[in-house]
Protein backbone atom coordinates (compact mmCIF):
# COMPACT_ATOMS: atom_id res chain seq x y z
CA UNK A 1 0.00 0.00 0.00
CA UNK A 2 2.38 2.41 1.08
CA UNK A 3 5.04 1.53 -1.45
CA UNK A 4 2.57 2.38 -4.48
CA UNK A 5 1.88 5.32 -2.78
CA UNK A 6 5.58 6.52 -2.66
CA UNK A 7 6.55 5.44 -5.97
CA UNK A 8 3.37 7.09 -7.65
CA UNK A 9 3.78 10.67 -5.78
CA UNK A 10 6.01 13.00 -8.02
CA UNK A 11 9.09 13.77 -5.65
CA UNK A 12 12.30 14.30 -5.23
CA UNK A 13 12.73 12.32 -2.28
CA UNK A 14 13.98 8.40 -3.02
CA UNK A 15 11.05 6.13 -2.89
CA UNK A 16 9.51 5.85 0.86
CA UNK A 17 10.49 2.85 2.94
CA UNK A 18 8.45 3.77 5.76
CA UNK A 19 4.98 5.05 5.91
CA UNK A 20 5.36 9.05 5.34
CA UNK A 21 4.23 11.19 8.78
CA UNK A 22 2.92 14.83 9.19
CA UNK A 23 5.20 16.80 11.36
CA UNK A 24 3.39 16.07 14.70
CA UNK A 25 5.11 18.64 16.49
CA UNK A 26 3.97 21.52 14.19
CA UNK A 27 0.52 20.25 14.26
CA UNK A 28 0.31 20.15 17.85
CA UNK A 29 2.45 23.86 17.60
CA UNK A 30 -0.76 25.28 15.57
CA UNK A 31 -3.07 23.83 17.59
CA UNK A 32 -1.59 25.65 20.62
CA UNK A 33 -1.37 28.76 18.38
CA UNK A 34 -5.21 28.86 16.90
CA UNK A 35 -6.65 27.40 20.67
CA UNK A 36 -5.49 30.87 21.89
CA UNK A 37 -7.61 33.02 20.01
CA UNK A 38 -10.14 33.24 21.77
CA UNK A 39 -9.25 31.51 24.72
CA UNK A 40 -11.22 32.29 27.97
CA UNK A 41 -9.68 32.24 31.64
CA UNK A 42 -11.18 28.54 32.50
CA UNK A 43 -9.15 27.41 29.44
CA UNK A 44 -11.96 27.17 27.19
CA UNK A 45 -12.06 28.78 23.93
CA UNK A 46 -14.45 30.98 22.71
CA UNK A 47 -14.40 31.88 18.83
CA UNK A 48 -18.07 32.41 17.63
CA UNK A 49 -19.06 32.79 13.96
CA UNK A 50 -18.61 35.96 12.43
CA UNK A 51 -16.40 37.33 15.43
CA UNK A 52 -13.21 39.19 15.13
CA UNK A 53 -11.54 35.85 17.05
CA UNK A 54 -13.05 33.96 14.09
CA UNK A 55 -11.52 35.95 11.02
CA UNK A 56 -8.67 36.35 13.40
CA UNK A 57 -8.29 32.61 13.50
CA UNK A 58 -8.95 32.23 9.46
CA UNK A 59 -6.16 34.97 8.67
CA UNK A 60 -3.82 32.61 10.68
CA UNK A 61 -4.63 29.53 8.97
CA UNK A 62 -4.43 31.38 5.70
CA UNK A 63 -0.92 31.97 6.41
CA UNK A 64 -0.15 28.36 6.83
CA UNK A 65 -1.94 27.55 3.70
CA UNK A 66 -0.01 30.00 1.71
CA UNK A 67 3.42 28.68 3.96
CA UNK A 68 2.47 25.18 2.64
CA UNK A 69 2.19 26.25 -1.25
CA UNK A 70 -1.62 26.27 -1.32
CA UNK A 71 -3.23 29.24 -3.22
CA UNK A 72 -6.39 30.04 -1.25
CA UNK A 73 -9.55 31.67 -1.92
CA UNK A 74 -12.66 32.38 -0.44
CA UNK A 75 -15.91 31.81 -1.34
CA UNK A 76 -18.93 33.88 -1.54
CA UNK A 77 -20.08 31.87 1.90
CA UNK A 78 -17.10 32.52 3.25
CA UNK A 79 -14.95 29.31 3.61
CA UNK A 80 -11.70 29.47 3.17
CA UNK A 81 -10.45 27.03 0.75
CA UNK A 82 -6.61 26.43 0.56
CA UNK A 83 -5.74 24.03 -2.79
CA UNK A 84 -2.62 22.53 -2.82
CA UNK A 85 -2.16 21.41 -6.58
CA UNK A 86 -1.68 18.18 -7.64
CA UNK A 87 -0.04 16.81 -11.12
CA UNK A 88 -3.15 16.73 -12.74
CA UNK A 89 -4.99 20.52 -12.23
CA UNK A 90 -8.28 19.44 -14.03
CA UNK A 91 -8.47 16.56 -11.62
CA UNK A 92 -11.42 16.42 -9.28
CA UNK A 93 -10.09 17.51 -5.87
CA UNK A 94 -9.76 15.59 -2.57
CA UNK A 95 -10.87 17.51 -0.27
CA UNK A 96 -10.86 17.72 4.01
CA UNK A 97 -11.54 20.34 6.28
CA UNK A 98 -13.65 21.19 9.02
CA UNK A 99 -14.41 24.64 11.05
CA UNK A 100 -12.43 26.96 13.28
CA UNK A 101 -15.78 28.48 14.57
CA UNK A 102 -16.65 27.36 18.37
CA UNK A 103 -19.74 27.36 20.97
CA UNK A 104 -19.46 29.77 23.37
CA UNK A 105 -17.79 27.76 25.78
CA UNK A 106 -15.50 25.18 23.61
CA UNK A 107 -12.16 22.68 24.08
CA UNK A 108 -10.00 23.63 21.30
CA UNK A 109 -9.93 20.97 19.36
CA UNK A 110 -13.43 20.65 17.90
CA UNK A 111 -13.35 21.47 14.12
CA UNK A 112 -10.02 23.14 14.60
CA UNK A 113 -8.27 19.65 14.96
CA UNK A 114 -9.61 19.02 11.31
CA UNK A 115 -8.56 21.85 9.67
CA UNK A 116 -5.14 21.92 11.28
CA UNK A 117 -4.69 18.12 10.34
CA UNK A 118 -5.37 19.21 6.88
CA UNK A 119 -3.28 21.97 6.91
CA UNK A 120 -0.16 19.86 8.23
CA UNK A 121 -0.51 17.34 5.70
CA UNK A 122 -0.61 19.86 2.97
CA UNK A 123 2.95 21.20 5.01
CA UNK A 124 4.26 17.61 4.59
CA UNK A 125 3.82 16.72 1.11
CA UNK A 126 5.12 20.28 0.45
CA UNK A 127 8.36 20.29 2.49
CA UNK A 128 8.79 16.47 0.86
CA UNK A 129 8.39 18.04 -2.63
CA UNK A 130 5.71 15.52 -3.06
CA UNK A 131 2.76 16.09 -5.53
CA UNK A 132 -0.48 13.47 -5.18
CA UNK A 133 -2.17 13.62 -8.94
CA UNK A 134 -5.30 14.92 -7.66
CA UNK A 135 -5.67 18.61 -6.07
CA UNK A 136 -5.63 18.68 -2.40
CA UNK A 137 -8.28 21.42 -0.82
CA UNK A 138 -8.43 22.30 3.25
CA UNK A 139 -11.70 24.07 3.95
CA UNK A 140 -12.65 25.83 6.27
CA UNK A 141 -16.50 26.21 6.14
CA UNK A 142 -18.36 29.25 7.61
CA UNK A 143 -20.44 29.11 10.52
CA UNK A 144 -20.66 25.08 11.42
CA UNK A 145 -22.13 25.59 15.16
CA UNK A 146 -25.27 27.27 14.64
CA UNK A 147 -26.45 27.66 10.50
CA UNK A 148 -23.72 25.57 8.31
CA UNK A 149 -24.50 28.31 5.82
CA UNK A 150 -20.38 27.60 4.43
CA UNK A 151 -21.31 23.71 3.57
CA UNK A 152 -25.01 24.30 3.18
CA UNK A 153 -24.35 26.66 0.71
CA UNK A 154 -21.18 24.81 -1.04
CA UNK A 155 -23.75 22.02 -1.38
CA UNK A 156 -26.77 24.74 -2.73
CA UNK A 157 -28.66 23.52 0.24
CA UNK A 158 -28.63 26.86 2.02
CA UNK A 159 -31.78 29.07 2.37
CA UNK A 160 -31.41 32.18 0.55
CA UNK A 161 -33.73 34.49 2.61
CA UNK A 162 -31.37 35.55 5.19
CA UNK A 163 -35.15 35.91 7.74
CA UNK A 164 -34.50 32.33 8.05
CA UNK A 165 -31.20 32.18 10.27
CA UNK A 166 -33.00 35.11 12.52
CA UNK A 167 -31.92 34.46 16.00
CA UNK A 168 -32.81 37.15 18.73
CA UNK A 169 -29.22 36.02 20.32
CA UNK A 170 -27.00 36.50 17.35
CA UNK A 171 -26.75 39.62 14.17
CA UNK A 172 -28.28 39.43 10.83
CA UNK A 173 -26.55 36.52 9.10
CA UNK A 174 -25.64 38.28 5.95
CA UNK A 175 -23.16 41.17 8.03
CA UNK A 176 -21.47 38.27 9.86
CA UNK A 177 -20.98 36.49 6.34
CA UNK A 178 -19.69 39.93 5.06
CA UNK A 179 -17.50 40.44 8.07
CA UNK A 180 -15.22 37.37 7.79
CA UNK A 181 -15.13 37.96 3.89
CA UNK A 182 -18.12 36.07 1.86
CA UNK A 183 -20.27 38.37 0.10
CA UNK A 184 -24.26 37.44 1.08
CA UNK A 185 -25.40 38.61 -2.33
CA UNK A 186 -23.62 36.41 -3.99
CA UNK A 187 -24.37 33.48 -2.15
CA UNK A 188 -25.40 30.72 -4.72
CA UNK A 189 -22.07 31.38 -6.72
CA UNK A 190 -20.92 29.48 -3.60
CA UNK A 191 -22.56 26.10 -5.26
CA UNK A 192 -19.68 23.25 -6.04
CA UNK A 193 -20.79 21.00 -8.93
CA UNK A 194 -19.80 17.25 -8.41
CA UNK A 195 -17.34 17.33 -11.13
CA UNK A 196 -14.92 19.32 -9.24
CA UNK A 197 -14.82 17.12 -6.25
CA UNK A 198 -13.50 13.81 -6.05
CA UNK A 199 -14.30 12.96 -2.12
CA UNK A 200 -14.78 14.49 1.15
CA UNK A 201 -13.04 13.13 4.42
CA UNK A 202 -13.46 15.16 7.84
CA UNK A 203 -11.33 14.35 10.32
CA UNK A 204 -12.43 15.25 14.02
CA UNK A 205 -12.58 14.52 18.17
CA UNK A 206 -15.56 12.09 18.72
CA UNK A 207 -16.91 14.20 21.12
CA UNK A 208 -18.75 11.02 22.64
CA UNK A 209 -17.63 8.36 25.26
CA UNK A 210 -17.74 5.40 22.94
CA UNK A 211 -13.86 5.43 21.76
CA UNK A 212 -12.46 6.31 25.19
CA UNK A 213 -15.03 3.15 26.88
CA UNK A 214 -13.22 0.86 23.73
CA UNK A 215 -9.79 1.13 24.95
CA UNK A 216 -9.72 4.68 22.21
CA UNK A 217 -9.10 3.16 19.54
CA UNK A 218 -9.19 5.40 16.13
CA UNK A 219 -12.92 5.79 15.13
CA UNK A 220 -14.33 4.35 11.90
CA UNK A 221 -17.30 6.58 11.43
CA UNK A 222 -20.49 4.38 9.66
CA UNK A 223 -22.97 7.30 9.50
CA UNK A 224 -24.04 11.21 10.69
CA UNK A 225 -26.81 11.09 12.82
CA UNK A 226 -29.91 13.45 11.06
CA UNK A 227 -30.39 16.54 13.18
CA UNK A 228 -33.28 19.00 13.47
CA UNK A 229 -32.78 22.41 15.60
CA UNK A 230 -36.13 24.43 15.86
CA UNK A 231 -36.43 28.44 18.31
CA UNK A 232 -39.49 27.32 20.57
CA UNK A 233 -41.41 30.87 21.09
CA UNK A 234 -44.09 31.17 24.29
CA UNK A 235 -46.21 33.52 24.42
CA UNK A 236 -48.21 33.74 27.34
CA UNK A 237 -48.90 37.11 29.60
CA UNK A 238 -46.67 39.42 31.94
CA UNK A 239 -48.42 40.41 34.84
CA UNK A 240 -48.11 41.48 38.63
CA UNK A 241 -46.78 38.48 40.11
CA UNK A 242 -48.67 39.82 43.41
CA UNK A 243 -52.16 40.93 42.64
CA UNK A 244 -52.32 38.14 39.77
CA UNK A 245 -54.46 34.93 40.99
CA UNK A 246 -52.95 31.83 40.06
CA UNK A 247 -56.03 31.10 37.66
CA UNK A 248 -55.94 33.88 35.54
CA UNK A 249 -51.99 33.67 35.20
CA UNK A 250 -50.79 32.63 31.13
CA UNK A 251 -47.29 31.76 32.49
CA UNK A 252 -44.90 31.69 29.51
CA UNK A 253 -42.18 29.97 31.97
CA UNK A 254 -44.75 27.26 33.10
CA UNK A 255 -45.61 26.42 29.87
CA UNK A 256 -42.37 25.75 28.92
CA UNK A 257 -41.21 23.72 31.79
CA UNK A 258 -43.94 21.77 30.55
CA UNK A 259 -42.88 21.69 27.17
CA UNK A 260 -39.00 21.24 28.77
CA UNK A 261 -40.09 17.62 30.56
CA UNK A 262 -41.80 16.28 27.92
CA UNK A 263 -38.71 16.97 25.50
CA UNK A 264 -36.94 14.79 27.94
CA UNK A 265 -39.55 12.29 28.36
CA UNK A 266 -39.79 11.47 24.56
CA UNK A 267 -35.68 11.88 24.83
CA UNK A 268 -35.73 9.18 27.45
CA UNK A 269 -38.14 6.80 25.20
CA UNK A 270 -36.86 3.20 24.99
CA UNK A 271 -38.43 -0.06 23.25
CA UNK A 272 -39.87 -0.14 19.86
CA UNK A 273 -36.76 0.98 17.94
CA UNK A 274 -36.55 4.01 20.20
CA UNK A 275 -33.08 4.10 22.22
CA UNK A 276 -30.65 6.17 21.02
CA UNK A 277 -32.21 9.49 19.90
CA UNK A 278 -31.46 12.72 22.01
CA UNK A 279 -33.31 15.67 22.69
CA UNK A 280 -32.04 19.05 23.99
CA UNK A 281 -33.46 22.32 25.37
CA UNK A 282 -29.98 24.07 25.39
CA UNK A 283 -30.52 27.71 25.58
CA UNK A 284 -33.82 29.68 27.00
CA UNK A 285 -34.33 33.46 27.05
CA UNK A 286 -37.47 34.40 29.46
CA UNK A 287 -38.84 37.86 29.66
CA UNK A 288 -39.09 40.13 31.37
CA UNK A 289 -37.48 38.40 33.55
CA UNK A 290 -37.99 40.09 36.60
CA UNK A 291 -38.88 38.64 39.83
CA UNK A 292 -42.44 40.57 40.73
CA UNK A 293 -43.75 39.24 37.25
CA UNK A 294 -45.20 36.42 35.54
CA UNK A 295 -42.90 35.93 32.68
CA UNK A 296 -45.16 36.47 29.69
CA UNK A 297 -42.53 35.13 26.69
CA UNK A 298 -40.25 32.25 26.77
CA UNK A 299 -37.85 31.47 23.84
CA UNK A 300 -36.35 28.12 23.72
CA UNK A 301 -34.41 26.07 21.48
CA UNK A 302 -35.14 22.72 20.95
CA UNK A 303 -32.60 20.13 19.35
CA UNK A 304 -33.43 16.58 18.41
CA UNK A 305 -31.24 13.77 16.94
CA UNK A 306 -31.14 10.08 15.53
CA UNK A 307 -30.32 7.97 12.83
CA UNK A 308 -33.64 8.02 11.65
CA UNK A 309 -35.59 10.24 10.10
CA UNK A 310 -38.96 8.30 10.80
CA UNK A 311 -38.25 8.53 14.11
CA UNK A 312 -37.06 12.09 14.18
CA UNK A 313 -40.54 12.46 12.34
CA UNK A 314 -42.27 10.63 15.27
CA UNK A 315 -40.40 12.88 18.14
CA UNK A 316 -41.57 15.36 16.54
CA UNK A 317 -44.92 14.70 15.73
CA UNK A 318 -45.55 13.54 19.50
CA UNK A 319 -43.99 16.87 21.13
CA UNK A 320 -46.08 18.99 18.71
CA UNK A 321 -49.38 16.94 20.07
CA UNK A 322 -47.65 17.70 23.73
CA UNK A 323 -47.43 21.82 22.77
CA UNK A 324 -50.78 21.69 21.83
CA UNK A 325 -51.97 20.96 25.02
CA UNK A 326 -49.92 22.58 26.69
CA UNK A 327 -50.51 25.77 25.31
CA UNK A 328 -54.18 24.81 26.01
CA UNK A 329 -54.16 24.41 29.48
CA UNK A 330 -51.43 26.81 30.00
CA UNK A 331 -53.86 29.47 28.01
CA UNK A 332 -50.39 30.30 25.92
CA UNK A 333 -49.30 30.31 21.95
CA UNK A 334 -46.29 28.08 21.38
CA UNK A 335 -45.02 28.74 18.08
CA UNK A 336 -42.01 26.19 16.55
CA UNK A 337 -39.85 27.81 14.12
CA UNK A 338 -37.40 25.83 12.19
CA UNK A 339 -33.57 26.90 12.35
CA UNK A 340 -31.61 23.42 11.07
CA UNK A 341 -32.53 20.46 9.34
CA UNK A 342 -29.68 18.22 8.97
CA UNK A 343 -30.63 14.61 7.24
CA UNK A 344 -29.05 10.89 8.53
CA UNK A 345 -26.34 10.11 5.77
CA UNK A 346 -24.11 6.77 5.94
CA UNK A 347 -20.51 7.26 5.14
CA UNK A 348 -19.40 6.20 1.45
CA UNK A 349 -18.50 2.52 1.80
CA UNK A 350 -15.28 2.25 -0.27
CA UNK A 351 -14.00 5.76 2.04
CA UNK A 352 -14.55 3.47 5.19
CA UNK A 353 -12.85 0.63 4.00
CA UNK A 354 -9.93 3.12 2.57
CA UNK A 355 -9.55 4.21 6.21
CA UNK A 356 -10.17 0.83 7.61
CA UNK A 357 -7.10 -0.81 5.79
CA UNK A 358 -5.01 2.37 6.59
CA UNK A 359 -5.62 1.97 10.15
CA UNK A 360 -4.80 -1.81 9.60
CA UNK A 361 -1.38 -0.60 7.67
CA UNK A 362 -0.76 1.61 9.99
CA UNK A 363 -1.28 -1.06 13.20
CA UNK A 364 -3.80 1.60 14.21
CA UNK A 365 -6.69 0.17 16.57
CA UNK A 366 -10.01 1.31 14.81
CA UNK A 367 -13.78 0.88 16.16
CA UNK A 368 -17.17 1.48 14.13
CA UNK A 369 -19.25 4.24 15.31
CA UNK A 370 -22.06 5.93 13.99
CA UNK A 371 -21.33 10.28 14.69
CA UNK A 372 -23.66 11.33 16.95
CA UNK A 373 -22.30 15.12 16.41
CA UNK A 374 -23.88 16.74 13.33
CA UNK A 375 -20.60 17.59 10.94
CA UNK A 376 -20.24 19.97 7.48
CA UNK A 377 -19.48 16.57 6.51
CA UNK A 378 -22.92 15.25 6.01
CA UNK A 379 -23.47 18.27 4.13
CA UNK A 380 -20.96 18.13 1.34
CA UNK A 381 -21.99 14.13 1.59
CA UNK A 382 -24.95 15.45 -0.81
CA UNK A 383 -22.33 16.09 -3.36
CA UNK A 384 -19.56 13.62 -3.46
CA UNK A 385 -18.09 10.84 -1.75
CA UNK A 386 -17.99 11.56 2.14
CA UNK A 387 -15.75 9.84 5.02
CA UNK A 388 -15.30 10.86 8.35
CA UNK A 389 -12.39 9.75 11.02
CA UNK A 390 -12.42 10.14 14.98
CA UNK A 391 -9.97 10.26 17.43
CA UNK A 392 -11.00 9.58 21.55
CA UNK A 393 -12.36 12.68 23.25
CA UNK A 394 -11.09 12.16 26.90
CA UNK A 395 -14.42 11.60 29.27
CA UNK A 396 -16.67 12.04 25.97
CA UNK A 397 -16.57 15.36 26.96
CA UNK A 398 -17.04 18.15 24.01
CA UNK A 399 -18.33 21.66 24.31
CA UNK A 400 -16.52 21.85 27.19
CA UNK A 401 -13.15 23.43 28.04
CA UNK A 402 -12.66 20.45 29.42
CA UNK A 403 -12.68 19.23 26.11
CA UNK A 404 -9.37 16.77 25.38
CA UNK A 405 -7.81 14.34 23.15
CA UNK A 406 -4.21 13.51 23.36
CA UNK A 407 -1.26 14.27 21.04
CA UNK A 408 -0.41 11.32 20.27
CA UNK A 409 -4.30 10.75 18.97
CA UNK A 410 -3.68 14.08 17.38
CA UNK A 411 -1.30 12.89 15.70
CA UNK A 412 -2.14 9.15 14.62
CA UNK A 413 -5.54 10.81 13.46
CA UNK A 414 -3.22 13.40 11.19
CA UNK A 415 -1.53 10.29 9.87
CA UNK A 416 -4.37 8.06 8.81
CA UNK A 417 -6.19 11.28 7.36
CA UNK A 418 -2.48 11.73 5.34
CA UNK A 419 -2.62 8.31 3.64
CA UNK A 420 -6.43 7.84 3.52
CA UNK A 421 -6.25 10.90 1.05
CA UNK A 422 -3.32 9.35 -0.88
CA UNK A 423 -4.87 5.89 -0.98
CA UNK A 424 -8.13 8.11 -2.52
CA UNK A 425 -5.39 9.54 -4.93
CA UNK A 426 -4.86 6.23 -6.37
CA UNK A 427 -8.54 5.34 -5.77
CA UNK A 428 -9.79 7.99 -8.44
CA UNK A 429 -7.53 7.67 -11.60
CA UNK A 430 -7.23 10.68 -13.22
CA UNK A 431 -7.40 9.99 -17.16
CA UNK A 432 -4.82 12.41 -17.21
CA UNK A 433 -2.71 9.93 -15.05
CA UNK A 434 -3.67 6.83 -17.28
CA UNK A 435 -2.07 9.26 -20.36
CA UNK A 436 0.96 10.09 -18.49
CA UNK A 437 1.36 6.56 -17.21
CA UNK A 438 1.46 5.96 -20.53
CA UNK A 439 3.59 8.68 -21.74
CA UNK A 440 6.02 7.35 -18.69
CA UNK A 441 6.61 4.20 -20.60
CA UNK A 442 7.69 6.51 -23.34
CA UNK A 443 10.61 8.10 -21.19
CA UNK A 444 8.70 10.95 -19.99
CA UNK A 445 8.79 11.03 -15.79
CA UNK A 446 6.03 12.71 -13.98
CA UNK A 447 7.74 15.96 -12.84
CA UNK A 448 8.31 16.74 -9.47
CA UNK A 449 7.79 20.49 -7.99
O1 LIG B 1 -24.17 20.35 17.10
C1 LIG B 1 -23.28 19.62 16.65
O2 LIG B 1 -23.40 18.41 16.60
C2 LIG B 1 -22.02 20.24 16.13
O3 LIG B 1 -21.12 20.39 17.19
N1 LIG B 1 -22.29 21.52 15.52
MN1 LIG C 1 -17.45 20.18 15.07
MN1 LIG D 1 -19.37 21.56 17.81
Amino acid sequence: MFGTIASNLASNTDNLTTPLTINGERLMQMMTEVGAIGALPNGGVRRLAFSPEDREARQLVQSWMEAAGMTVTIDAAANLIGRYEGRFPHAPALVTGSHLDTVPNAGIYDGTYGVLAGVEIARTLHDHGMRPDHPIEVIVFADEERTMIGSKAMAGKAKLDPNFYDHPHYEPIEIGLNYIGGDWSNLPSAQRNTDGLAAFVELHVEQGPVLEAAGSPMGLVTGIVGQRRYLIDIEGQASHAGTTPMAMRQDALVAASQVILAVNRIGQKTGDGYGDQVATVGAMKLSPNVANTIPGRVEMTLDIRDLSNQRLDAMMAELEQEMGAIATHTDTQIHLKLQLRNEPIPVSSHIYNTIAQVCEHLELPVQSLPSRASHDAQIIASITDMGMIFVPSQGGISHSETEYTSPEHCIQGANILLHTLLELDQHYRCPEAMDDITHSTTGDTPRAI
